[in-house]
């Protein structure tokens, strides 16, 4: 007897065996949902949990695993980026997670790029060149481009986005929306370490000493959360306080959908970002909160 495992698709041929497969017999139409979850792999329990997501949202699911150059900058960290496909594969494997009608994607650059970089590419807009755009300019434009792609080589009907990546998600939804493209988006809760920081591949590079600063982030969240009662210039001025002493990209107070700053008087839903650097590792995190509540309560 053979035992059938996940399948794993290093080539465009072996990926659309795989889903021939999941999607049944051919003229029958799709009787099953296929969930995608997107990574760039040293995969950790962030990433899992979307893939435990997954599981409950939809019938078969595929995690691709790539490390997007068109994401990255000349001046980072491409080449230094954890590339461990059999750690993840096994991590991927383990209980509740992917099965053996489910596919593991991982292709070669020369792969996802046959021609060399693709001359059309997606663009994020004014979404793209605020935040992280503003620090990392292209960036979110490489994500749209090779998001886009794989979802037309997976064909999912609901893809998964971690709000870890708030930005990122936003801009996806976007292009999602304007582009018309047919799939729902999830967005995963934020996963974080017992001590608060939020899980990320960038963690690995981290020195005892910086992982100790880097909590400085989690805790400018919650005091922002902390002062929200009090409108946004308080919220600001808190997450602002507690960074001191650390090299600060950003710490932004926006509206959820335009990203575009809140005003002072502004009540309501927001988002609180920041980024920081520690050595050269540059680490993001955010979180969603509600703006003057309390006084709301107070004129209700
Ligand atoms: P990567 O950083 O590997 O993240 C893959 C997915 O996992 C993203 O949706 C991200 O938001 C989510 N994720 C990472 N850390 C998380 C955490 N602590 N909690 C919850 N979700 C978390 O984001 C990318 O890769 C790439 O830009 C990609 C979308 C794959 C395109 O190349």
């Amino acid at each position: 007897m053979t035992t059938r495992t996940t399948t794993l698709a290093r080539s465009r041929d072996e990926l659309a065996a795989a889903l021939v497969e999941q999607d049944g017999a051919p003229g029958r139409g799709r009787p099953y949902r296929r969930a995608v979850v997107m990574t760039m792999g040293a995969l950790h329990e962030g990433h899992l949990s979307l893939v435990a997501q997954a599981r409950t949202l939809a019938d078969h699911v595929v995690v691709t695993i790539f490390v997007n150059p068109l994401q990255f900058a000349p001046t980072e960290d491409l080449a230094r980026y954890p590339r461990d496909l059999d750690a993840d594969l096994a991590l991927l494997t383990g209980p509740d997670l992917l099965g053996p009608d489910d596919v593991v994607f991982a292709p070669d650059v020369d792969v996802m790029y046959p021609g060399g970089d693709p001359v059309v590419r997606v663009t994020a807009g004014r979404l793209g060149d605020v935040l992280e755009g503003a620090i990392r300019p292209g960036h979110l434009d490489g994500v749209l481009t090779v998001v886009l792609k794989l979802l037309h080589l997976t064909r999912p009907d609901v893809a998964l986005f971690g709000r870890k990546d708030a930005q990122q998600l936003a801009v996806v939804r976007r292009m999602v929306a304007d582009l018309e493209v047919p799939v729902e988006v999830v967005g995963a809760p934020l996963v974080r370490d017992a001590d608060g920081l939020a899980l990320s591949s960038r963690n690995a590079y981290l020195s005892a000493t910086q992982r100790e600063q880097a909590l400085a982030l989690s805790a400018a969240l919650r005091d922002g959360v902390a002062a929200a009662d009090e409108g946004a210039a308080a919220v600001r001025a808190a997450a602002t306080d507690r960074l001191a002493g650390l090299d600060v990209d950003y710490v932004a107070l926006v509206d959820p959908d335009t990203f575009d700053d809140v005003p002072d008087d502004h009540s309501g839903e927001a988002l609180l970002l920041l980024a920081a650097r520690l050595g050269t590792t540059r680490l993001i995190d955010n979180t969603a909160l509600v703006l003057g509540a309390h006084g709301r309560e107070e004129r209700a």
